[in-house]
């Protein structure tokens, strides 16, 4: 009866949620149990997580054959493994024997995957090498090679997607590629990493993101180096600032360095923009936090490329570094943020680059983004929330971020979308 019931409640918080979705004012925030129902939660995991692309890592994590690293999706445990020739292939991080999980570090090296619990032992393309002598004669290894999760790069980001039939994605790539050949991100190494477990709905996370409301009084580090608007086009940008992009422009022209604004959909959004005159890097005294440039970078002014990939990946580009931020639910209410300073392989740490330096600014910008965003939590729990309006023009960011959510949530359930999204 209690299998019936949560089936049934499954259901209909489904048709509930397709429903307020629809009907839902798009310059109003969600309502409450978009950020704290379980079942929503679930739902959210299965139209989004489960069937779009997710950004998992950098190709510079796993550089040589046998290099893995493993990331949770959810219930679903998956490895990312370099095998032979380069090729990147993931898997579900499952044994097919009884289905222990078989790589349980978070990174790693190994010639071939062995399960810790019989020993079962797979070819790093997943095929079945080994499985005792005690499986019979009738035994086919080959019905039992690992599952396999699609896997995609651009510009040395390493996309999953859990889909039987993963959406269009080549078009992106190919810009991924364009934009980051300056940086040559097979030929970086991760300087500093950070987990950080943020007591909030991962979409709390993305929407603190997407604006910069909230950054006067309560980001002093990176308003350092960071300029608020990241379009010229902004109604707020003036003379001053419009200025100060065309001479970086024009500077980037000559060096072709990729700027043009590009988007894919709401989906992806590439912009280069300056940051605060005199400042070159966001550290805290805006000088390079690495001595050593990026790639084939010879002016380390390149301001900050920031690359948006929804639902769940930020990053920063600068001339000496590049910051990359992934987020995977946990919880309705508990989300993973990881955070990866990227410097050139070969900077040497404590001569080119000091990892305290490198981190600070965005230590401290992402602790106060989690309070922010855990209170916010905190206030939408209460019986007193009610969806409240977007500002046009400092939350827009917010409002394409939760269109691409409703429209894919909409889509991706096999419901109609309305005109508005
Ligand atoms: O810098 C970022 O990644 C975002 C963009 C606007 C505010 N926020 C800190
Ligand atoms: Fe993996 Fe038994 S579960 S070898
Ligand atoms: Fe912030």
């Amino acid at each position: 009866m209690k299998l019936l019931n949560n089936v049934c409640d499954q259901t209909s918080s489904r048709e509930e949620m397709a429903d307020q979705l629809q009907t839902r004012d798009r310059f109003l925030s969600l309502p409450q149990p978009f950020y704290n129902s379980p079942a929503y939660f679930k739902h959210d995991m299965e139209e989004v997580f489960y069937k779009e692309w997710i950004m998992a890592g950098v190709v510079s994590e796993i550089p040589k054959k046998g290099n893995y690293f493993t990331i949770q999706i959810g219930d679903n445990p998956i490895m990312v493994v370099r095998g032979a020739e380069g090729k990147i292939d993931a898997f579900y991080n499952v044994c097919r024997h009884r289905g222990s999980r078989l790589c349980t570090q978070h990174r790693g090296k190994t010639a071939k995957l062995v399960c810790p619990y019989h020993k079962w032992t797979y070819e790093l393309d997943g095929k079945l090498l080994y499985a005792g002598s005690e499986m019979g004669d009738g035994f086919d290894m080959a019905k039992f090679s690992l599952k396999k999760v699609h896997v995609r790069t651009g510009g040395g980001f390493i996309f999953v997607c859990l889909a039987d039939e993963p959406p269009a994605f080549d078009a992106f790539l190919a810009t991924l590629d364009e934009y980051l050949e300056p940086y040559d991100m097979e030929n970086t190494k991760v300087a500093v990493e950070t987990h950080i477990v943020e007591k909030c709905n991962w979409k709390l996370v993305i929407e603190n993101n997407r604006e910069c409301y909230h950054c006067d009084g309560s980001h002093p580090e990176l308003l350092r180096t960071l300029l608020e608007w990241d379009d010229t086009n902004d109604p707020r940008a003036d003379q001053a600032f419009k200025d100060h992009v065309a001479r970086k422009e024009a500077e980037w022209e000559e060096e072709k360095i990729p700027y043009h604004h590009v988007s894919a959909g709401l989906r992806n959004r590439i912009v280069r923009m300056p940051l605060a005159e005199g400042t070159v890097s966001m550290t805290m005294d805006g000088k390079s936090g690495s001595t050593k440039l990026m790639g084939r970078i010879k002016n380390p002014d390149l301001g900050s490329m920031r690359i948006l990939h929804l639902p769940n990946s930020w990053n920063h580009c600068m001339g000496d570094h590049l910051i990359t931020f992934r987020v995977l639910p946990l919880g309705p209410q508990e989300t993973l943020v990881t955070t990866k300073w990227l410097v050139h392989k070969d900077a040497v740490e404590g001569v080119d680059y000091d990892p305290e330096n490198l981190r600070k600014v965005w230590d401290a910008t992402n602790d106060q983004d989690r309070v922010l965003a855990e209170e916010n939590q905190q206030g939408i729990n209460s019986r007193a929330y009610e969806p409240g309006p977007y500002s046009k023009t400092y939350e827009f960011g917010v409002i394409n971020f939760i269109d691409w959510y409703c429209e894919r949530v909409l889509d991706n359930m096999g419901k109609e979308v309305p005109e508005k999204y």
